[in-house]
């Protein structure tokens, strides 16, 4: 295998490659520094100068300097805390989401659903790990019932248990995502099989060997077709731009509410609401019916912020341009 098809390369990126100039090279960002990435091209890694890119992906190069950025098959993006209508991207072009839950801390059902929210609005498939089985219990039901639709697998690094069937549901680039010291990194490391990543990048202009760490980094995993992205753990996720992403992560509800007696049904109080009646008969908790109310208008509120920069970035780009072309014409008219 060639060092890109270690790295995930398949016919969608060569089929894409060819729209671009035959001088460039077709590679894929390993890891993402200021002003400067580690990328892997076809003769190694290498060292490349340029901005805007992200973790996973492929990009075009001349020079060690990057050319373009191919269209992103999926990525992880969370708007990011405080008054800014930024988001973040985690990582682009994976193909499977794992979402650690750790047994040995209190599980937080909102916190698992705003993951699962986050990783179904990525484009990706989401997988749930149960981690450090050996100090703890999850109930898997309660898993299953916060995330219809997702394969739930228990797992610890320490008696090596389920790792070899969490890998069974895994496919391509593979993200692990989770709150800090959920063991996102262990299990990472727990499915690379201990390899020791000794020295991976090559500075471009000697050539000398870079130490390289699997945090953040995108390693292939030995004798498999995938490919590892570790995160580190996030403090807040926040969701966005994706209706359907909530509505994926909470499908249940969805389904529900399709037999509500008005389409437009808010669930709140309406009549011959199927949500409601179902939380009545207890096949609904009255926490998840909240969390996707939040959910929601969470989304809602940081996509509108995100148009409202949109809308105000518009105005001033159309107000420079009939400045200047009232100079143009002031111009023009003189020299009548
Ligand atoms: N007993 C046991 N401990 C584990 C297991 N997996 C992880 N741990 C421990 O849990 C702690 C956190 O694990 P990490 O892998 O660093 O967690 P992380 O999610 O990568 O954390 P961040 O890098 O902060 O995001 C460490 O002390 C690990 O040794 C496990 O399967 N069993
Ligand atoms: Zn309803």
């Amino acid at each position: 295998m060639s060092p890109l098809e270690h790295y995930g390369l398949d016919q969608h990126w060569l089929t894409e490659f060819e729209k671009h100039s035959q001088e460039t090279t077709l590679a894929r960002v390993v890891r993402v520094d200021r002003g400067e990435f580690d990328a892997v091209t076809d003769s190694g890694i290498v060292r490349c100068t340029g901005t805007g890119i992200c973790t996973g992906d492929w990009v075009t190069l001349d020079s060690f300097r990057l050319v373009a950025t191919l269209p992103r098959r999926t990525s992880i993006e969370r708007a990011s805390a405080g008054s800014t209508s930024d988001t973040q991207v985690l990582g682009a072009n994976v193909d499977t989401v794992v979402v650690t839950v750790a047994s040995d801390t209190a599980l937080d059902l909102g916190r698992v659903e705003r993951y699962i929210t986050l990783a179904w609005g990525s484009g990706a498939v989401p997988v749930l790990a149960i981690t450090k089985t050996d100090r703890g219990s999850v109930a898997e039901e309660l898993l299953l019932a916060a995330a219809p639709g997702v394969t739930v697998c228990s797992t610890s690094a320490v008696s090596d248990g389920g790792i070899d069937s969490l890998a069974a549901h895994l496919r391509g680039t593979v993200a692990l995502i989770g709150p800090s010291g959920s063991g996102k990194s262990t299990l990472g490391n727990a499915l690379l099989g201990g390899s020791v990543l000794a020295t991976g990048a090559t500075r471009s202009a000697d050539g000398k060997g870079r130490h390289t760490t699997v945090h953040r980094e995108l390693v292939p995993i030995p004798s498999s077709s995938l490919v590892l992205l570790d995160t580190p753990g996030l403090r807040s996720v926040g969701v966005q731009g994706s209706e359907d992403a909530v509505a994926s992560a909470f499908s249940d509800v969805e389904e529900l509410a399709a037999s509500c007696r008005f389409g437009d049904c808010a669930h709140e109080h309406e009549p011959g609401c199927a949500v409601l009646a179902a939380v009545d008969a207890g096949q609904l908790t009255d926490r998840r019916l909240g969390n996707y109310r939040k959910l929601l208008r969470e989304n809602a509120w940081s996509t509108s912020r995100h148009d409202a920069r949109a809308r105000s970035e518009k105005l001033r780009e159309y107000k420079q341009i009939s400045k200047s072309l009232r100079q143009k014409y002031a111009v023009d008219g003189k020299r009548r």
